[in-house]
């Protein structure tokens, strides 16, 4: 260790860190508290160069938001309506498969399909927007329905969670996004997103697809009410189900956008770069069972993702044409960006671009 290193106070974090030992709750705790960026990015970087070398991903997608009427109604969403909100829309099955068709020719390697939960909506819709998308778009990977959406096709249609995600996989779905998942502790979750189902049953169905042999992805909505022991704790249950199911693909950390949402009462800022930073550096210390950790740039921004490289992140997303959510609560990024816009980002890190599918096989490199 460095004699700088030596003397500093997570120095014993360090050690751990160095030797590929699994970092306990406390240390999580002490990495959160701490405003040294600069040696969370140390670690963080270590441990991203040692399983990344130089090499950083990113996707060509789109993002498909069927509807935005919700019968779960989060305080903490701006993008849920009510049916006779103005602005509340339904896309019907031939709108979706229009959407999807704009896609043909493009070289997009996925489709990002989440929405709210419909009062009108059954089983049969979603199976065949699935085998309509498969259609038009052979080839292309279906990455869609939060667990929160599988959980509620399970009540509507009185099957397991299990026997849903079969028949979705049946009609096409390729993987599950790891939305929904906010904090874990029931504290949060009253305040936050009351009618949402709870922390346990978001794992339970993960861990449902997972056995289908189902990859899926996990997040964590930071920058509202949440304590550190609480952002803790939801990322060491990730760990803990990792260890069991090795299904998780990528965690992305999701930064909280107040505007729109019924938090704004709570006079709630943005989150801060330090936060964004700390987030995800802590994030690839204590996950150390999960491969990809994702700086969501639609959510902090292209310039501040691209500094994350170097604080824990090997991955930036994707080219995202038409994302809905997190404007609809005040984003500001724009709503794309292009494949040579995701090269420059990459390249200006020193770092070499490499494009993936959902599964993380190589597109495209060489750039
Ligand atoms: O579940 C909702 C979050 C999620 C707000 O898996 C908000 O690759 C901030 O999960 N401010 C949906 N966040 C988006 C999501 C996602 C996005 C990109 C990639 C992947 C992936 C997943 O967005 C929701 C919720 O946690 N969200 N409202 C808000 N006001």
């Amino acid at each position: 260790m460095q004699p700088l290193l030596k003397n500093n106070p997570l120095a014993d974090i360090l050690t751990k860190v160095e030797a590929g030992e699994r970092l306990s709750r406390e240390d999580g705790i002490r990495l959160m508290e701490s405003n040294d960026i600069l040696m969370l990015g140390y670690m963080a970087d270590m441990v991203r160069k040692s399983k990344h070398g130089d090499r950083v991903y990113f996707i060509v997608n789109k993002h498909i938001n069927h509807t935005n009427i919700c019968k779960a109604r989060c305080k903490l969403c701006a993008f849920g309506k009510d049916a006779d909100d103005p602005g509340a829309y339904l896309m019907t099955l031939d709108e979706v498969e229009a959407k999807a068709k704009e896609c043909q020719g493009k070289r997009i390697s996925e489709l990002h399909i989440v929405g709210g939960l419909h009062p009108d909506l059954n089983l049969e819709y979603f199976e065949e927007m699935l085998q309509r998308v498969s259609r038009v778009l052979p080839g292309v990977h279906i990455q869609a329905f939060t667990a929160v959406e599988i959980d509620y096709f399970a009540e509507t249609s009185g099957l397991t969670p299990k026997e849903v995600l079969q028949r979705l996989q049946d009609a096409g779905l390729g993987s599950m996004p790891g939305g929904g998942a906010e904090i874990f502790s029931s504290r949060v979750r009253n305040l936050i997103c009351e009618k949402k189902i709870s922390g346990d049953r978001w794992l339970e169905i993960m861990e449902a697809a997972h056995s289908l042999g189902m990859r899926t992805n996990a997040t964590m909505l930071y920058g509202h009410v949440e304590t550190t022991e609480e952002r803790i704790d939801h990322l060491i249950k990730l760990r803990e189900l990792q260890d069991r199911t090795g299904g998780f693909l990528t965690f992305i950390p999701l930064a909280f956008h107040p505007r729109n949402t019924q938090l704004e009462e709570l006079n709630l800022s943005r989150t801060t770069g330090y936060e964004d930073l700390k987030v995800l550096a802590v994030a690839r210390l204590m996950l150390d069972n999960f491969d990809h950790i994702k700086a969501y740039w639609v959510m902090i921004g292209p310039k501040l993702a691209q500094v994350s490289l170097a604080f824990g992140a090997n991955d930036l997303d994707g080219t995202v044409i038409e994302e809905r959510i997190t404007h609809a609560a005040g984003g500001d990024t724009g709503q794309s960006l292009t494949k040579s816009e995701m090269v420059k980002m990459i390249k200006g890190a020193g770092r070499v671009p490499i494009e993936r599918d959902t599964l993380y096989n190589i597109v495209e490199e060489g750039f």
